[in-house]
């Protein structure tokens, strides 16, 4: 059929200008059968849509009108928006949360260090060896030896984590923790973090003495994402493996303690489906003790980045 060819003769045309269908311009016999075609398409195109539109009235999206490309919308806010950095699965790093860091020994390509241990001067070392540094603070407990701990209300605060006396679940829903967490973000990025480490997000998951649950949790990493990238710095999640599914398109890594242990290491995969690292820690001190043989073997952690460590998380390390 004539009339089914002529759209992709035109398609034909426009892609090889210089083919037959040029020469076919210049031959006035197939100039003439051009024309009549033309206008036969048109009558009936004009013929289609009178009667279209008698049986349709006004409706508009006709299939009969030149298709478009479905246009992507503008997409410019969100917890994903920003410029930052984004590593890949399977980056190296280094983890050191005890003290300021003692050693830049560890040829690894990431260094997670506290924020308020270190200074900029250390970061600038590391940036120096062509790191990048994340900087941990906990953002959903309180501790009283913060430089910033007196900014916290009583109520703030709830019941304290099991096993770290003196620390205590946060109420990640209130405007006040959320003002002193952003304050902290503006100190992570003056000192020139790449990105944030912020710990204890799993408060929904613990007796934590506040009605925490996956929403208001995820309403908080929205919102400390926001604040993150809108700095430039990029954020991951913490353990949570509960909110995996729902923040891997706007965290940029997950640091998990002990999935191998604890044989969970499925639950943070989707970050590296996605192209993202799973930072990984296992403990080879302490109770239900794991050996690197253990670890390193272990299939379901393949593509992480696996660290040993002690648990007070000194400077001690050995990689897979
Ligand atoms: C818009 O941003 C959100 C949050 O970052 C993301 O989940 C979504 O895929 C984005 N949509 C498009 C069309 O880019
Ligand atoms: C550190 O590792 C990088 C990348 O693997 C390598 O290019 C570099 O030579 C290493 N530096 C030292 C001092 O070993
Ligand atoms: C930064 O920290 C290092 C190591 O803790 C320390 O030696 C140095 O004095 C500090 N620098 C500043 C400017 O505080
Ligand atoms: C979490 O709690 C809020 C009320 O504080 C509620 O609106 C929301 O539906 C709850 N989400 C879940 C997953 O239970
Ligand atoms: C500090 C603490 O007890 N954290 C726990 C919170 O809940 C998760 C999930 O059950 C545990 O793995 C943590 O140890």
């Amino acid at each position: 059929m004539p009339l089914a060819m002529t759209p992709d003769d035109t398609s034909k045309q426009a892609a090889t200008p210089t083919t037959s269908a040029q020469r076919l311009c210049f031959s006035p016999r197939t100039k003439r059968f051009w024309v009549i075609l033309g206008l036969l398409v048109l009558a009936i195109g004009l013929g289609v849509g009178l009667g279209v539109g008698l049986t349709r009235g006004s409706s508009d999206n006709g299939d009969d009108d030149t298709p478009s490309p479905p246009k992507s919308p503008t997409n410019n806010t969100g917890p994903a928006a920003g410029t930052y950095w984004k590593p890949a699965a399977g980056t190296t790093w280094q983890i050191v949360l005890q003290q300021a860091l003692g050693t830049t020994a560890p040829n690894v390509s990431v260094y997670d260090i506290d924020l308020f241990d270190n200074n900029a001067t250390i970061i600038n070392t590391l940036h120096g060896m062509n790191r990048k540094v994340i900087c941990y603070f906990s953002a959903g407990s309180y501790e009283d030896f913060r430089p910033d701990s007196d900014q916290f209300k009583k109520s703030d605060y709830g019941k304290e984590l099991k096993g770290w006396p003196g620390e205590f679940w946060l109420d990640i829903r209130s405007e006040n923790v959320r003002s002193i967490m952003k304050a902290r973000l503006k100190v992570a990025a003056s000192m020139g973090c790449d990105g944030v480490d912020p710990d204890n997000v799993d408060g929904f998951a613990n007796d934590s003495g506040f009605p925490l649950n996956t929403t208001n949790t995820l309403d908080f990493l929205t919102f400390l994402a926001e604040e993150a990238h809108g700095l430039g710095m990029a954020i991951g999640l913490k353990n949570a493996g509960d909110l995996v599914g729902a923040t891997v398109d706007f965290l940029q890594w997950e640091v998990n303690e002990q999935c191998v242990q604890y044989e969970e290491c499925k639950s943070f995969r989707p970050f590296v489906d996605a192209g993202k690292p799973v930072f990984n820690i296992e403990y080879v001190d302490g109770k239900g003790v794991s050996t690197k043989q253990k670890v390193c073997g272990d299939n379901s952690r393949s593509g992480f980045s696996t660290l040993l460590k002690n648990m007070d998380l000194s400077d001690w390390v050995e990689a897979c």
